[in-house]
């Protein structure tokens, strides 16, 4: 590893690893004889702390949960390395999986600076839709990863005294690692994340809500519409190729994805995570991936302040907190008016953010996210100790709540999908003998 891999992402703030003395924010109920009720090195009874008020009554069941108060934590930013691209895979028009770049796409940057794009073109006749009823679960990073596992077996064998496991903590999803970094600012959106440890390693996958469901199935037909010039917007700047130009006229197929698969670690949690990346600069000197990725979105033209004040206080959370992860450095966003029509175009860099709202009252703080995030994935390690692809936590948050859980064998949560677990679980003695091949 080089010297930049090693560095940390530590936006205005000084290293330090805080890790060893910071009050616990779970919440724990305790037995009759004082004791908790689950046992973590770092969480000891007495170190114990939250804010809202004595604990259960002795009598009642134990519960555990987690408090999302933005107070608890605010401290300092906890390690998080330098994200490095282990893979990538794409995703076609039907939506098959290729473990390759084949839907990476080049950023051509807009001639003008206003450069009029009409969003609204080619929604009736040249957009097609992905199925999102459709749940793929972890499907796709899995798929990735029994075709790259000796890649990540064999890194991990030399510092791991157990070579079957994937030498991860986390297997998940970027869009649910950004829901975590949000919650502490969220207070519309509840969430479901269902876990599961196999191997050692904690599999997270978001269960759809009800409320989102709801959302889901009773969109109008002017928010269908605005989904679409997200995509649209990509189709205006991004080319299939370094030397070609964009396809305005082409179709929209909004199956077709390019994901990076990434390692990184947060304070103690390894993570393995894979996100779908818009496109990438065309300068064959630019930096290798993720450094050279960008994040393509579209946003309503700022016109008063109280709209600049919004936007930075909602909107440039989310693009924060989506890109930061994967160590994508740049987001170009496209402003568009009510009729869909992209009237400027502007780059945020992703190291710039924290200092560009630091004028906003009371806003978001990035070390309140990755605290936050920190501290409920040790929450889940504490909590999901069973090693059992049948077995699923499902982790609870609605706003203004703590997090809670629930337990759920063989039932409708499972989503280790069989063809990875026996792959996974067959294969153990395969994978260790390529690494220790017999000598004769
Ligand atoms: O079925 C589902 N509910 C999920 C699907 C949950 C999580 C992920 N996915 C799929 C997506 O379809 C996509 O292929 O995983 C891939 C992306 O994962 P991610 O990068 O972890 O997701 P996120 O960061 O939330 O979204 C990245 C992009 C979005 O870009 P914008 O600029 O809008 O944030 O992935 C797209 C979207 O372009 N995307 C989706 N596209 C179709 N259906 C979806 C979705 N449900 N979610 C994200
Ligand atoms: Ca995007």
């Amino acid at each position: 590893m080089d010297q930049r891999h090693q560095s940390h992402h530590r936006p205005q703030h000084t290293n330090s690893n805080h890790h060893d003395n910071h009050q616990s924010t779970f919440k724990r109920d305790m037995d009759d004889s004082g004791r908790g009720h689950f046992q973590h090195k770092r969480f000891r009874p007495g170190q114990n702390h939250h804010p809202a008020g004595p604990s259960t009554p002795p009598s009642s069941p134990p519960t555990q949960s987690l408090s999302v108060q933005r107070q608890l934590y605010e401290r300092d930013f906890p390690l998080y390395k330098q994200p490095v691209e282990v893979g990538h895979f794409s995703l076609d028009s039907e939506r098959r999986f290729f473990n390759d770049a084949r839907q990476l796409r080049y950023y051509v940057e807009p001639e003008k600076s206003c450069p009029n794009f009409d969003l609204r073109d080619g929604y009736r006749g040249r957009f097609v839709k992905r199925d999102d009823r459709v749940k793929e679960k972890l499907d796709h990073i899995l798929r990735w990863i029994l075709a790259n596992r000796s890649k990540l077996q064999l890194k991990d064998t030399a510092a791991s005294s157990s070579p079957c496991a994937l030498g991860v903590d986390i297997v998940t999803w970027r869009g649910h690692l950004t829901k975590l970094l949000t919650t502490p600012y969220e207070t519309r959106e509840g969430w479901l994340l269902a876990v599961t440890r196999m191997g050692g390693t904690l599999y997270i996958s978001e269960v759809e809500t009800e409320a989102a469901r709801r959302d889901r199935e009773n969109r109008t037909e002017r928010h269908e519409e605005m989904m679409y010039w997200g995509y649209k917007f990509e189709q205006y700047t991004c080319a299939d190729d370094a030397q070609s130009l964009p396809d305005p006229g082409g179709v929209v197929n909004t199956n077709e994805a390019f994901c990076t698969v990434v390692q990184t670690r947060l304070a103690e949690h390894r993570l393995l995570f894979s996100g779908e990346v818009d496109c990438r600069d065309k300068d064959p000197k630019a930096p290798s991936p993720p450094a050279n990725y960008i994040e393509m979105k579209t946003s309503l033209e700022i016109s008063t302040p109280k709209q600049r004040s919004n936007f930075h206080r909602f909107k440039l959370l989310k693009w924060w907190a989506q890109s930061f992860l994967p160590g994508v450095p740049r987001i170009v966003a496209g402003f568009r008016d009510h009729d869909g029509v992209v009237v400027s175009v502007e780059t945020y860099h992703i190291s710039k953010i924290s200092q560009l709202i630091k004028n906003e009252t009371n806003c978001w703080k990035p070390t309140v996210c990755m605290n936050f995030c920190c501290e409920f994935l040790s929450f889940v390690k504490s909590v999901v100790t069973e090693d059992n692809p049948r077995v699923v936590h499902l982790f609870s948050w609605d706003p203004h709540r703590d997090v809670t859980y629930s337990i759920h064998r063989d039932s409708q949560y499972s989503f280790l999908p069989d063809w990875y677990v026996k792959e996974m679980t067959s294969s153990t003695s395969r994978e260790t003998h390529h690494q220790h091949p017999p000598q004769i």
